[in-house]
């Protein structure tokens, strides 16, 4: 297990109103003083340590330290299993990071149908399972950048988002691609008044179907934890972290941008297209670096998170610092 710094805490800090309200809230019913950077030392030493939980498939995860190699990008290296799956962002669940891996447990994600709907020739409800076959599961180890100031290198298991959504065959007049969260009290979710639920979030449909929006179903091999989004979850390494969507039940084609969730909290502060840009100070923070976790120091952000080259050319002629 790494080491986290006190510094941690201010990254994973989320200073929104709604957030901030709801650690108040916290912080008075822990009847704990003092700072927040405080408050969340003596949490996590409240917290017993974390067990390496088992997989849905029943094997043992792979052990934070045992990280191979061969699942780094070049000059990096993946961030151990142990880190991936303790320190997230799941709202519905805990606004604190290091609680979500315990509360998200109760998710209840099987059986699970995911609906493709909207301005498309083939609509469909798919089961997981028939979904998950859709195409062949690969290996795609991505950056993940959080707006908060902190990234991740994650192995994930999944396929192109395009593979769905070219069998419903969008219509002429579908331009982009609305998605949801699963919202359903049955199903132990959502537990927090955080946010407005379902999660929701969207794409431009030349977004959605680029080949690196990912459908993930896995994180180094292993089914998706609950904390991580199970059954099924978004990943769009080149923007920022919020806009890949967890737990997704529903995938809607539409002709007008959609809603997403944080852009509904704070309008002036979360733009629809989240590129990763280290020339804007989104959610007016600096976003010029980042603290790689497990990592002592900062890295330089890079332009869409160091995926320029391959999708600069969707936002050709646009000023992303005007469409953040
Ligand atoms: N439904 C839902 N999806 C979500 C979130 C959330 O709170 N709810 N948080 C987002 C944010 S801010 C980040 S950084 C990533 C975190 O993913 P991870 O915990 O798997 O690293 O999920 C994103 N997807
Ligand atoms: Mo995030």
């Amino acid at each position: 297990m790494v080491i986290k710094k006190a510094g941690d805490i201010k990254s994973s800090e989320i200073t929104d109103r709604k957030t901030y309200l709801n650690r108040r809230q916290f912080m008075r019913g822990a009847t704990l003083a003092g700072s927040v950077v405080a408050t969340g030392f003596l949490y996590r030493q409240l917290l017993a340590p974390e067990p390496v939980l088992p997989t849905p498939t029943g094997k043992v995860a792979p052990d934070a330290q045992a990280a191979p190699k061969q699942w780094g990008l070049p000059g990096e290296e993946a961030t151990p299993y142990q880190d991936i799956t303790h320190y997230n962002n799941f709202y519905e669940f805990a606004t604190d990071k290091y609680s979500v891996a315990r509360t998200s447990q109760s998710l209840v994600t099987r059986p699970w149908t995911v609906s493709v709907e909207g301005l498309v020739n083939n609509p469909k409800v798919y089961d997981l399972d028939e979904l998950l076959k859709l195409a062949p599961q690969e290996d795609r180890i991505y950056r993940h950048r959080c707006v908060e100031g902190w990234s991740m290198v994650i192995p994930w298991l999944g396929f192109s988002l395009s593979e769905v959504l070219k069998r419903a065959e969008p219509q002429g007049n579908a331009r982009f691609v609305a998605f949801e969260t699963v919202n359903d009290k049955k199903r132990n979710i959502p537990l927090t008044d955080a946010l407005d639920w379902p999660y929701v979030e969207g794409l431009r449909l030349d977004e959605a179907m680029h080949p690196l929006a990912t459908l993930a179903s896995g994180i180094y091999g292993e089914a998706l934890l609950p904390q991580n989004g199970a059954p099924i979850r978004l990943v769009l390494p080149w923007k920022y972290g919020y806009k890949s969507i967890k737990s997704v039940v529903r995938i809607k084609l539409v002709e007008r941008m959609p809603p997403m969730t944080w852009n509904l909290a704070e309008p002036t502060l979360y733009g629809f297209y989240s590129n990763v840009n280290p020339k804007f100070a989104h959610r007016l923070r600096d976003q010029t670096a980042e603290r790689r976790i497990g990592e002592y120091g900062k890295r330089e952000t890079q332009m869409f998170n160091g995926y320029g080259d391959e999708v600069a050319q969707l936002y050709a002629g646009m000023d992303l610092n005007y469409y953040f």
